[in-house]
């Protein structure tokens, strides 16, 4: 029998629905971090997502369980870093240094100024310029200098992959996480890679994923490859992210994340943009499911309009936070 959809079903679950913060916010990254009160949260990084001239900090936002978010206001301003742009910050990336603990914070100063480092001891900020100039600034291999993404792999080492204009690097950092320690090495994954790498580890192999498109309209979409090293190169895996004419458009610029707890659950962090708008600029952050298949393989993401369950973030075993 249909149910009263008047009468609230206490067996639901809480779903978070999608967008799942209010406002017009794009490049997510999501990650699980216990900040140093001890208490595990979801945290999503995004890009504020207005006209260039007006994006000159960056927010975060937290969660318990992926369905409240609660917004930190501003964890960075450019009026602190005196070698940007002031303008067009873009697509930041957050990793905990295995070696002091401390959360780093990676970031693009629009078009030209370069990629920044920025520390702080708490994944909420507010973070602080950590070396006074850009970590890069100069094209490697083609590779414009923005969409940083910082992975951390099980043995401690951290990479930086970064590159627009239809090319990707990686670079792997020193241990105080602030420095280049050997050349960037182009990885650029497919012809059809346009920019916002994001790597992930999953069964010892790396996932690396990418958006392809114009940012600013439905030709936007998202893709992987898969290696058996950080460094590539990558067989190309499919499309995950693409339109959905019931539902959003223009997917891309993703972050993905395994459920704590779980065998083998996985979330996907993103930003759409609304049927039928066509302002660039309108665009939100949605999370959905993202499923490995027995292969290994990824299936496509179903876009949905109700998002995901409610999932305690919580450090299993006391063992990993954020990899990604
Ligand atoms: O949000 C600004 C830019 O749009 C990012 O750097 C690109 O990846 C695209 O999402």
């Amino acid at each position: 029998m249909p149910s009263d959809p008047s009468v609230p079903d206490a067996l639901a679950p809480r779903m978070s629905g999608n967008p799942v913060f209010p406002g017009w916010y794009a490049d997510p990254e999501l990650h699980l971090f216990r900040g140093p009160d001890g208490v595990p949260r979801y945290y999503i990084y995004p890009t504020g997502s207005a006209d260039f001239a007006s994006q000159a900090s960056f927010e975060c936002w937290s969660s318990e369980d992926l369905t409240q978010w609660q917004n930190h206001g501003v964890i960075l301003d450019f009026k602190d870093v005196p070698w940007s742009t002031n303008y067009a910050a873009w697509a930041p990336s957050c990793a905990q240094s295995p070696h002091d603990d401390k959360y780093y914070f990676y970031f693009s100063a629009g078009d030209g100024a370069g990629i920044g480092v920025a520390v702080s001891d708490s994944p909420a900020g507010p973070f602080r310029d950590a070396i006074g100039i850009p970590l890069v600034r100069d094209y490697f291999f083609g590779a414009q200098a923005i969409d940083p993404h910082c992975f951390v792999d099980d043995d401690g080492r951290a990479y930086l992959y970064y590159g627009g204009h239809g090319h990707c690097v990686v670079a792997p950092l020193t241990r105080t996480m602030c420095a280049i320690h050997r050349a960037p090495r182009e990885i650029t994954p497919s012809p059809d890679y346009v920019e916002a790498p994001f790597m992930v580890k999953r069964q010892g192999k790396y996932y690396l994923m990418w958006s392809e498109g114009e940012w600013s309209d439905s030709t936007y979409l998202a893709a992987y490859g898969v290696s058996d090293s950080p460094l590539g190169p990558f067989e190309y895996g499919g499309r995950i992210l693409e339109n959905n004419p019931e539902v959003a458009q223009g997917a891309g610029h993703h972050s993905v994340l395994q459920l704590p707890g779980t065998e083998d659950e996985w979330v996907i962090c993103y930003h759409r943009r609304p049927l039928g708008d066509t302002d660039g600029h309108h665009r939100v952050t949605c999370i959905d499911r993202l499923v490995f298949r027995e292969d290994g393989s990824i299936a496509p993401v179903n876009l949905t309009h109700q998002g995901v369950s409610a999932h305690p973030a919580q450090v299993v075993n006391g063992g990993t936070e954020s990899t990604g």
